[in-house]
This record gives structure tokens, C-alpha cells and sequence, in this order.
């Protein structure tokens, strides 16, 4: 068995060497290489762990018969059209849903529990409260009720919060209304005040968080007016909308983790927009310990004949 690692992440948590380390501790006696992308040839691998490679550098690697997403969403390698045609593997594991179902229950919390208002009246040193609805007046609806948005849907339910998610295929999870498809996508947005988006980022869902979409959010909630919360991708949402309904109150605020530039530039409005709170797409950071512990288990299973998991279905993009 032989690994290709293709790692093009920024920060301490991609470092290749750290990779080579894990994955040669758990799968000891392979070969287990980190490419090197401008290599005229590159050697026959069996597998590939990547996260985002050059576009085309995968299609040169010959004999590939897994290759492994070192993440969850898989919109970057998705859009190389050159992508060798074997299955592609993603990431689900309760360690990343844990830690997103925590970035979602904050940023829930505090819309709900008015902390931006309140951190502002600290910094005045004004002892001031505003009216507190109880969790059960406020509708939470996730965008996309998979693996993490589920997760997250039931430790909200259990807070109080009335909760419903919108996927494609309906879902049974108790306390959780669910939606389906886009002809009950108006009657999900009508009876939700914050808006989770956690959809894939497909040619289905570019740019689905526009004014069109904010308009059809709830008007009558207990928040005044309704709450966007981002943790899917950057191209979910088109950023200008975003603004435009914070200035014109369409929004009342919105907490965005993901963006179209990532690093987001200094010259974004996002980042002194008073009803924007900005997260460096660290939602749910993936732990390597945790990556790596999946991808050596999956290729051992693998080698003994059992059915590769959480393989995504490129018809559907995610
Ligand atoms: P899943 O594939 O498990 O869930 C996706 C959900 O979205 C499913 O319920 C699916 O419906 C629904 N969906 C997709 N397309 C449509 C559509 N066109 N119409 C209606 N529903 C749709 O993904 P995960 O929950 O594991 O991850 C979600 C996303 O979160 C990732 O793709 C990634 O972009 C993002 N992410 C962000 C992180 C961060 O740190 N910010 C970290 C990790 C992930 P159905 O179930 O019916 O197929
Ligand atoms: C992921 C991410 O998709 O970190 O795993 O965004």
C-alpha cells in the first residue's frame, strides 16, 4: 500500500511534515510520500489524502484507487474537471460535528441572548438590559440537514429552541420539523428568525443566501428582525445582498464564518459592519488526530475487503 499526501492548506494544522508523522505512526511499513506538485513524474500511488490540490496535479498520478478529503466539504476538488474517477472519500466524524454543533450554539446564544448589545454597553459601562425572549419564541431553521446541520439541530432542540432544517430528501429526527426541496423551501424560510446555512457549496446552492432568500425569513419573530448564521462555504452567499439587508434591516445580523476571499481582504465592509460578527472559517476546525485516525482505519478496512464510508456521490457534488 503506498499514500500520496497533496496538502495546500495555510496554518500550523496542514503542515505536510505533521501529516507524514500521523499517518506513518498509524500505518507503519508504508510508503507514505508528500508530493511534490511540480514534479515532471510523479511515481504510482494506490492512495491520495489531499486537501486542495492544484487542479489537474491528481489526474497525473496514475493507479489512484482512493482518494481521501482531508475535510468535510469537498466544493474545491470538486471543481477540477480532471479529478481521476475513483471514489472520493470526505471527512464525518463526531469530533467536527461536535465542534461545529458548538460554533452554532454560540452564535445562536448570543444573536438570541443580545451579547453584541450587551458587550457594547459594557465597554460604555452602562448597566442596561433589554427584554429577553425565552428560547422557545425563537424559531432556528438549518439550511441543509446532514451530518452537521442534525448534530447541531438536536442540542438546539434540547436548549428550547424551536428548530426545523431544509434538506433535499426529508429527515426523521425527533423534536426537528424538516422541510424538504425547493417546493417547501418558502413555507421552511417563512417560520424561521436565524438561519443556519450548512448546504454544500454546489451549482445547486451558489449563491443561495441572497435578498431574495432574506425577504422570504420570518418578519414576526421574537428577534425583530431575522439572523443569518454562514458556517457552509463563502459561495453560498452573495456578499453585497448580505450587506445591503443589514443596512436596509432585512437582516438584523448576521455571523459569517465563510467567505468568496479567504483570508478575507482589510477592505471587506464585513469587518467593521457593526451587525456582522466574522469568524476566520475556524467553525469546525477538522482535528488531524481525528482525520488521521479515520483515513488509516478506512485504508485497513479497505485492504480487508469492507465498503469504503462517507464516499461522495459527484452526481449530487457533496
Ligand atoms: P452533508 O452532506 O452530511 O449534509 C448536507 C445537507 O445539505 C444534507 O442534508 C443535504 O440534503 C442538504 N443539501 C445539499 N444540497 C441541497 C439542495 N440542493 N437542496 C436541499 N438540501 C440540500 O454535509 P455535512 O453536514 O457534513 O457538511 C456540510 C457543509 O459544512 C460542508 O459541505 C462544508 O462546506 C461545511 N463545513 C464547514 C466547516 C467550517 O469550519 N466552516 C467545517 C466542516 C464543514 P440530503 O440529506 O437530502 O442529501
Ligand atoms: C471542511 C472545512 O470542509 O474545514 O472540513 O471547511
Amino acid at each position: 500500500m503506498s499514500l500520496l499526501l497533496v496538502i495546500n492548506g495555510a496554518g500550523q494544522n496542514w503542515a505536510p511534515e505533521s501529516w507524514l508523522h500521523r499517518f506513518s505512526e498509524r500505518l507503519s511499513g508504508r510508503r507514505i510520500v508528500i508530493a511534490n506538485e511540480q514534479d515532471a513524474v510523479v511515481e504510482v500511488f494506490r492512495y491520495a489524502a489531499v486537501w486542495k490540490p492544484t487542479h489537474g496535479f491528481l489526474a497525473r498520478c496514475k493507479g489512484l484507487e482512493v482518494i481521501f478529503n482531508l475535510g468535510a466539504g469537498v466544493d474545491a476538488l470538486l471543481q477540477d474537471r480532471t479529478l481521476p474517477n475513483v471514489p472520493l472519500v470526505r471527512i464525518v466524524n463526531q469530533d467536527l460535528r461536535k465542534r461545529m454543533t458548538e460554533y452554532v450554539v454560540l452564535h445562536c446564544l448570543m444573536h438570541h441572548r443580545r451579547q453584541r448589545a450587551l458587550d457594547d454597553a459594557q465597554a460604555r459601562c452602562v448597566w442596561e438590559a433589554d427584554e429577553q425572549p425565552a428560547a422557545a419564541a425563537v424559531r432556528v431553521g438549518i439550511l441543509g440537514l446532514g451530518e452537521l446541520g442534525q448534530d447541531a439541530a438536536e442540542v438546539l432542540h434540547r436548549i428550547g429552541f424551536q428548530v426545523a432544517g431544509w434538506s433535499r430528501a426529508r429527515k426523521t429526527v425527533p423534536g426537528i420539523r424538516s422541510y424538504a426541496g425547493q417546493g417547501e423551501l418558502n413555507e421552511f424560510l417563512g417560520r424561521t428568525d436565524i438561519l443556519v446555512a450548512l448546504v454544500p457549496l454546489t451549482p445547486d446552492t451558489q449563491g443561495i443566501l441572497n435578498r431574495d432568500l432574506f425577504q422570504r425569513l420570518a418578519r414576526d419573530g421574537a428577534l425583530g428582525s431575522p439572523v443569518l448564521i454562514n458556517a457552509g462555504r463563502g459561495g453560498l452567499q452573495v456578499e453585497a445582498d448580505i450587506i445591503s439587508c443589514l443596512n436596509d434591516g432585512t437582516l438584523g445580523a448576521a455571523t459569517l464564518d465563510v467567505f468568496h476571499e479567504e483570508p478575507l481582504g482589510a477592505s471587506t465592509p464585513f469587518w467593521g459592519h457593526p451587525k456582522v460578527t466574522v469568524t476566520p472559517h475556524n467553525a469546525a476546525d477538522s482535528d488531524p488526530e481525528a482525520i488521521s485516525d479515520d483515513i488509516a482505519a478506512q485504508i485497513l478496512d479497505y485492504e480487508a475487503g469492507k465498503p469504503l464510508r462517507n464516499v461522495v456521490d459527484r452526481n449530487k457534488g457533496y
